[in-house]
């Protein structure tokens, strides 16, 4: 926990982008699930490496690429702190979320799942967490389960989740916060009841890191990825954390350079984790700029970034339920910074288009979860998604917005 209560109006300053009109209106960006916008220190550091240090890493060496080699292992102890891993060797650089779960599933899934073996999911997931275990079952013939959510809600149905850790079950992956719903998932029961049984986690943290707390050895998981550009860093870098003892234990994900420790024509050895899964030249400019932007996040606290979130989503809900016809999605009560709602029959995309031309950005449409739509028995959803950069004043724009949209719609 830290101490001090942020200065939530000087770390808005922190943001150039956020300054400017759009269709004539101040930007109201409340697209945060989709991608945060970047601090001034992080565009800096970007600026800073490539105008002095640029080099490949691991390679040279000359002094640009000590440097860069440097910077880029330090990001990778900065992550590991972050996370709160025992090691940096547990703190693997990928593309971002989706690579990470598409490597757990390949290099883990391929040597530990077979046929007749169950791959436990959640009915709330992203299609990240979904899709690279449905081509795992299709290899290996395993199943996949759901656990099912509440109709109302949007929490996990845990009432029966024990019945579901059946002996078949090999890996339960779950989202740490719904990108959709706003529900926060008890993410460390669930790990515990998990590794009772002997079952291998995965936590999806795309939408909880940088948002609140995340601490690998506290939930208790065995894999963990996040994305680095929804946590105020560059695109195209993220992270997956791997329990030791799993990654020791994993054939390699892609080959290539870097991660090998031998090779001749016909046979290579692999080096230790993490190198063993960072195959070829890996974007290390924008690792080291999130490293920038974790160590950013610390020293703002991630207690507090939760906290802003939640009054933020609090005080959308409370004026959103006030419209006539809206439909809200999602819990009532513990909210994450996503608020997801539809304005009676006015479509989602119709929503957002709207409020775009008053400088709002929203998004519309499934959110890369189609099965969770179809179970909430829509086709799409608009969601407005906070940051601690975001305020109530915002908050109200948007919801004054939603109303002249129903004014123009006649609904
Ligand atoms: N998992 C969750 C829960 C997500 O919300 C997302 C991205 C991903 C995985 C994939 O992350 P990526 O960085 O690898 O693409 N979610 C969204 C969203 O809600 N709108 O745009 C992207």
């Amino acid at each position: 926990m830290t101490h001090h209560l942020p200065d939530w109006s000087a770390l808005r300053e922190d943001f150039p982008i956020l300054r400017q009109k759009v269709h004539g209106h101040p930007l109201v960006y409340l697209d945060n699930a989709a991608t945060s916008q970047k601090p001034r220190v992080v565009l800096e550091a970007l600026d800073r490496f490539y105008r002095h240090d640029n080099s490949n890493v691991h390679r040279g060496i000359h002094e640009l690429s000590r440097r860069a080699t440097v910077a880029f292992e330090a990001a990778r102890e900065r992550a590991a702190v972050f996370l709160h891993a025992r090691e940096p060797a547990e703190i693997i650089f990928t593309r971002g979320t989706t690579e990470g779960i598409n490597l757990v599933a390949h290099a883990w899934g391929g040597k530990n799942i077979r046929s007749g073996d169950t791959i436990l999911l959640t009915e709330m997931e992203h299609h990240s967490n979904i899709v690279p275990w449905q081509l795992l079952a299709e290899r290996t013939g395993a199943k996949l389960a759901y656990v099912p959510i509440t109709g109302n809600d949007g929490l996990l149905e845990l009432g029966g989740l024990d019945n579901l850790l059946d002996n078949t079950v090999k890996l339960f992956a779950f989202t740490h916060v719904s990108n959709t719903l706003g529900t926060v998932n008890p993410v460390a029961d669930l790990c515990a009841r998990a590794r009772r049984r002997g079952i291998v986690t995965l936590v999806d943290a795309a939408q909880s890191a940088g948002h609140r707390p995340v601490d690998v050895q506290e939930i208790g998981c065995d894999f963990l990825a996040f994305s680095g550009h929804k946590v105020c860093g560059p695109t195209g870098i993220g992270v997956l954390y791997g329990r030791r003892e799993l990654l020791e234990g994993m054939p390699p994900f892609q080959g290539g350079g870097d991660m090998i420790s031998s090779v001749d024509y016909f046979h290579s050895t692999w080096k230790e984790p993490p190198h063993k899964f960072e195959a070829g030249t890996p974007d290390f400019a924008a690792a080291i700029g999130l490293g920038v932007a974790l160590d950013y996040l610390a020293a703002i606290g991630c207690d507090h970034i939760a906290r802003h979130d939640a009054e933020l989503a609090a005080r959308a809900m409370d004026q959103l339920s006030s419209l006539p016809g809206l439909r809200l999605f999602g819990p009532r009560t513990g909210h994450a910074g996503v608020v997801s709602f539809l304005l009676q029959d006015i479509h989602a995309h119709d929503v957002v288009t709207v409020a775009d031309q008053r400088g709002v950005a929203l998004r519309g449409g499934h959110h890369c979860n189609q099965p969770l739509m179809k179970k909430l028995g829509v086709e799409s959803t608009a969601r407005a998604s906070f940051y601690f950069y975001n305020t109530a004043a915002e908050v109200d724009v948007l919801c004054e917005t939603l109303r002249e949209i129903q004014k123009f719609f006649g609904a």
